[in-house]
């Protein structure tokens, strides 16, 4: 049914439901095409400020790539984003043209849009009715609502003012898709790498960079020593699935290990997995590790990512170290000398307290009850003191 060009005023009926999600994980469809509806008024200019279903408001900020229409036999429609502005004001935020044609009609686009962002047309001027510009059947439905006006088509850019409001869901369409680093770049098919704003046109790139750091540099049989494993991210992208691992080498045991982030595995070889690391930012690995024979040592930590990676020459990092016999005329197991316990968390700091001959004493937390996150900050025997076999030692946790 063509609609009347009358200056009718209805208040949309319909809330546009709740807010989700701060970003959309995946591409959504907005709105609806369809052959065969109803025509609109010549040089109109279209909001859809309500509807039934499906929905044609925003509810996830992201990027629309792509508005669409059917069936236009007339020159002159053009397909818009609004933002309501309150007092039946709307920003332009795209206005892009479409040349007739039959079946679904697409456009490219690329609009930076938000939560209540709403789809819309214009149709030219006349021949009038411009056909297929209503869904069929959405004209009698109170809960389609759309603001219009029938003087002009909304412009390309500034806002417009939409002070009438009839029922119809219009003929618009569009695809949402999420845009996780905030470069107005849809990160499913406009943006080469979803995790860095610098980059829409080039793949990511994560510039992995292991180094090493041993708490001991001169240590003998039985000691135990813990290894800060440094993973680098020196890239623009944010690097994912950084796994690190490291052999063992003959005479070297794996004690435990604490991953600034992630999990590792339960025994030895030394593989751990830390999710994310920002561009810029450093994760970290803190292996403790037990002498069980003297000699030379060479321990090899390697990372990888499946965020593609420009340099693998810097991914790889060897720590050499000579272990001496024990100088001590103590024999072996009679007493301990106590590890550095900085950094690590309650598991890994009990379990190295076992390697060197010490037990794990009280273990205090500050100001927080709990936490998978949470680390040794003070011991209450300091490192590399001599003490009776079975010592206790206390440690006091915060929270990474
Ligand atoms: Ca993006
Ligand atoms: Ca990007
Ligand atoms: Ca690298």
């Amino acid at each position: 049914m063509p609609l009347r060009s009358t200056l009718a005023v209805l208040i949309a009926l319909l809330a546009l439901g709740s807010v989700g999600p701060a970003s959309a994980s995946a591409a959504v469809s907005l709105g609806q095409t369809a052959r065969a509806g109803a025509g609109c008024d010549a040089t109109a200019a279209i909001a859809q400020t309500a509807s039934g279903a499906p929905e044609y408001a925003v509810r996830i900020a992201g990027v629309i790539t792509e508005l669409r229409t059917e069936d236009v036999a007339v020159a002159g429609r053009r397909l818009h984003v609004f933002r309501p502005r309150g007092s039946n004001s709307y920003a332009v935020l795209a206005s892009v043209a479409v040349t007739p044609g039959s079946g679904v009609i697409r456009v490219p686009v690329r609009v930076t849009v938000q939560p209540g962002d709403v789809l819309g047309l214009s149709t030219g001027p006349a021949p009038d009715p411009h056909p297929n510009c209503v869904i069929p059947g959405s004209a009698t439905s109170t809960r389609d609502a759309f603001a219009y006006r029938d003087t002009a088509p909304a412009p390309d850019s500034g806002e417009v003012t939409l002070t009438d409001a009839r029922f119809g869901r219009v003929n618009v369409a569009a695809t949402l898709e999420p845009d996780g680093d905030s470069d107005g770049f849809g990160d499913e098919t406009q943006d080469a790498c979803g995790d860095d704003p610098t980059r829409t046109a080039q793949p990511c790139s994560a510039d992995l960079l292991v180094t090493q750091l041993p708490v001991e540099t001169d240590i003998e049989r039985d000691d135990v020593n813990v290894i800060t494993i440094f993973v680098r991210n020196n890239g623009s992208s944010l690097a994912r699935d950084v796994r690190v691992t490291a052999p063992l080498p003959p005479g070297l045991q794996l004690v435990a290990t604490t991953p600034s982030s992630g999990a590792c595995a339960a025994s030895a070889p030394l593989d751990c997995t830390l999710p994310t690391i920002a561009a810029g930012a450093t994760g970290s690995v803190l292996a403790v590790v037990r002498a069980t024979s003297t000699g030379d040592k060479a321990f090899t930590a390697t990372a990888a990512s499946r965020t593609p990676d420009p340099n693998e020459a810097n991914n790889s990092s060897t720590l050499q170290f000579d272990v001496k016999a024990r100088r001590s005329v103590v024999s072996p197991g009679a007493f301990c000398r106590v590890p550095r316990l900085l950094g690590l968390n309650r598991t890994s700091a009990r379990r190295a307290l076992e390697a060197a001959g010490c037990r794990l004493g009280l273990t205090s937390r500050r100001r927080f009850r709990s936490g998978r996150f949470s680390r040794v900050k003070l011991q209450s025997i300091p490192a590399r003191v001599r003490v009776a076999t079975g010592t206790r030692v206390n440690i006091t946790l915060r929270r990474r």
